[in-house]
């Protein structure tokens, strides 16, 4: 059978977020990249994959998937082990999937966004010939801190977000903290002790660590 196949390449955070999931089950993968410079993404091949023209987008025989979190979702349902209770979604297990897909909405919708406009302001705007808006960075940096407060207090009564074991809650964290914490304004995580030691938790895991080198170029 064919391996499935990621489109798109691992330094971009969302096509990161799918294979850490790959990697995590072990599955076997093809990534296949998507050339920017050439607006590959937005041309006709591409956009039958992603209809948004973006990466990552997905394929499983006569399946195409677009949308990080659901590709993930999807891989991690497919290479799922039979033991309910420890998968990374918590399937069959109500409560407990209720707070993975709680933990997932607030990394997407509070989390990312604050890290995201840091990283454009850093790293994307400096890179197209622009100078970065500091105030947008310190108003974005302190959106961040309001919310790590939330999870300081949260991690305090239990190991992962979505409690004892690792899920793909606290995953989908990685590759845009992956960046964050090689940038000046890391520091704001200092603050919060517990936030910090779930993150070295999270780096050490064996398939962040072979996706942090793709991400970095390092290897992959
Ligand atoms: N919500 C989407 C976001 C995908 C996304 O923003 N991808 C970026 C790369 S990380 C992209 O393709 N940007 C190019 C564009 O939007 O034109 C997901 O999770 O897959």
């Amino acid at each position: 059978m064919s391996p499935v196949k990621v489109f798109g390449s691992a330094a971009f955070t969302n096509v990161a977020r799918v294979l850490v999931c790959l990697e995590e089950v072990g599955a076997e993968y093809e990534v296949v990249d998507v050339d920017f410079h050439a607006v590959e993404h937005k041309g006709p091949e591409h956009l039958a994959r992603n209809p948004f023209g973006q990466v990552p987008a997905f394929q499983d025989g006569d399946l195409m998937l677009f949308q990080s979190r659901a590709i993930s979702r999807y891989v991690l349902r497919k290479y799922r082990t039979p033991d309910d209770g420890t998968t990374l979604l918590r399937d069959g297990d109500l409560q407990g999937s209720a707070l993975v897909d709680a933990w997932l909405d607030v990394e997407a919708l509070q989390y990312e966004p604050a890290l995201h406009a840091v990283f454009v302001q850093h790293r994307v705007v400096p890179a197209l010939g622009g100078t970065p808006d500091e105030k947008v960075i310190g108003e974005s940096v302190e959106k961040l801190r309001k919310v790590l407060k939330v999870y300081e207090a949260w991690l305090g009564e239990r190991r992962y977000l979505a409690g004892d074991a690792v899920s793909l809650a606290d995953l989908s964290h990685f590759p845009y903290t992956h960046y964050f914490m090689g940038m000046p304004y890391a520091a704001v995580f200092d603050a919060f002790p517990r936030v910090r030691a779930w993150w070295q938790e999270l780096v050490a895991r064996p398939a962040v660590q072979k996706v942090a080198a793709m991400m970095d170029g390092r290897s992959g």
